[in-house]
C-alpha cells in the first residue's frame, strides 16, 4: 500500500488575519494542522511565492511576495515538522493556484519517488489553492482526503466555497474531520 502525506496549502501570514489578503478565520486552521502533523511521517507544504510584479496582482492585492514577512508561515504553525516546501506562483504570468505548479520541486515526481499515493489536504483557501491542488491531485491519480475543519475559504462570490466543495467531491475527494482522520490513521496502525 502507498504512503500517506499531510499536505498544507499556503498557511502563510498574508492569508491570515492582519495579512494582505486575509482569509476569514484563516488562523483557525493552525491548531488543527498542528494536531494532524503528529500523525504523519510526511508533512508537505506549499507556499505562494510571487515576484513583486506579476499578472496575478491584477486580480488580487499583492501578497506572499518572495522573501517577505507576508510569505512566512502563519504564527503558531509548527513549521519545524514540515519535511518539504513547494513554491508556486513564482512566475510573472501564472496564478500558481495549484501546488502541482511548484517550480522548486516537481510535486508529482516527489510524491511518486517517495511512494506517496494519498494526500490529506489542509490549508487556505478552500475555493482557490485547496481546490486547485485537490483537483490536480485527483487528475493525476492520487487519493485525496480534504480535512474539513482544517480548511477555510474566501467566498469572493457567496457560494464559491460550497461550489468548490461539491466540485472536489464530484471529482472523487473524500471529506473527513480531523478527528475522523486521526481515528482512521490509528486504526490503520493496528491492522
Ligand atoms: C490564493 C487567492 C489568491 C490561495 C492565492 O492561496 O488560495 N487565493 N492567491
Amino acid at each position: 500500500m502507498g504512503k500517506k502525506a499531510l499536505f498544507i496549502v499556503d498557511v502563510q501570514k498574508d492569508f491570515c488575519p492582519g495579512g494582505a489578503l486575509p482569509v476569514p478565520e484563516g488562523d483557525k486552521v493552525v491548531p488543527v494542522i498542528n494536531k494532524l502533523m503528529e500523525h504523519f511521517e510526511y508533512v508537505l507544504a506549499s507556499k505562494d511565492w510571487h515576484p513583486p510584479k506579476t499578472k496575478h496582482f491584477e486580480k488580487w492585492p499583492p501578497h506572499c511576495i518572495q522573501g517577505t514577512e507576508g510569505a512566512e508561515f502563519c504564527d503558531g504553525l509548527n513549521a519545524e515538522k514540515i519535511t518539504q516546501v513547494f513554491l508556486k506562483g513564482t512566475g510573472t504570468e501564472d496564478d500558481g493556484y495549484s501546488a502541482f505548479e511548484a517550480t522548486n520541486i516537481n510535486l508529482e515526481e516527489y510524491l511518486k519517488q517517495h511512494g506517496i499515493d494519498h494526500l490529506y489536504v489542509t490549508g487556505l483557501a478552500t475555493d482557490y489553492c485547496v481546490r486547485a491542488t485537490t483537483l490536480d491531485a485527483l487528475k493525476k491519480g492520487f487519493k485525496v482526503t480534504v480535512v474539513s475543519d482544517a480548511v477555510r475559504g474566501v467566498d469572493v462570490n457567496p457560494g464559491d466555497v460550497q461550489r468548490a466543495i461539491e466540485e472536489m467531491k464530484q471529482a472523487g475527494a473524500e471529506f473527513k474531520t480531523s478527528d475522523e482522520v486521526i481515528q482512521e490513521l490509528a486504526q490503520a496502525e493496528h491492522v
